[in-house]
């Protein structure tokens, strides 16, 4: 049965359809109209029980938040396809903890610099910013993409080779940047995003 991915462009399915576009398995996109409240349908909300985007469903089973199914089509597909870490060691312990580290960590103090610390038009109104929260999450991702510099010493991704524990990171990275985040101090993460950028199936992922 195919996989079907739930989501809409410029979202955060945007990241799911890069991982599927990566791996060539065949999947449906399936198009919700946030207009019409689609992703709020009873029939929806047994996919992801939050009403939001992504979604995903492998035959029997059904998947939401992102980077859940980062690490599901990881193992499931990724394997065969080197785009995953097959063996039980190192690197595999690597690509859980990078991942959950983007979604967790990264992509949260980010959010909050720029809703806080940056006029983006998702920011905040000037009235309702707080200064110390731009500052404190900026200086937490701040520290984040120190780590990510210090990882990409002497490699090119965050494994030994591109995979899909690059996509977590790199899929907010992106974001950030298009709204006023720099990464001049850090040149290996921008070097780093822009080869991630360049993919071809990045450009292919709605
Ligand atoms: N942590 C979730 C975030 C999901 C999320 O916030 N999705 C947004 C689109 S980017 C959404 O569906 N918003 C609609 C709503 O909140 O009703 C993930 O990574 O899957």
């Amino acid at each position: 049965m195919t996989i079907k991915l739930y989501s809409w462009p410029s979202s955060s399915g945007t990241r799911v359809a890069w991982a599927l576009e990566e791996l060539g398995v065949p999947y449906e996109y399936v198009e919700l109209d946030a207009k019409k409240l689609e992703h709020r349908t009873p029939q929806y909300l047994t996919i992801n029980p939050h009403g939001k985007v992504p979604g995903l469903s492998d035959g029997d089973l059904t998947f939401f938040e992102s980077g859940a199914i980062v690490l599901y089509l990881g193992d499931k597909y990724g394997v065969e396809k080197q785009l995953w870490p097959g063996s039980a060691g190192q690197a595999r312990a690597d690509a859980v903890c990078w991942t959950v580290w983007a979604m967790t960590e990264l992509g949260n103090y980010m959010m909050q610099y720029l809703y806080h610390g940056l006029d983006t038009p998702f920011s905040y109104k000037p009235e309702d910013r707080s200064k110390a929260c731009a500052e404190y999450n900026r200086s937490q991702f701040i520290r984040g993409l120190d780590a990510l510099q210090a990882r990409l010493q002497n490699r090119e991704y965050l494994l030994d080779a591109f995979s899909l524990v690059d996509i977590p990171a790199a899929s907010w990275l992106m974001l950030g940047t298009k709204f006023g985040i720099k990464l001049d101090t850090h040149p290996r993460v921008a070097n780093w995003l822009k080869r991630c950028g360049e993919r071809p199936a990045r450009k292919r992922a709605r």
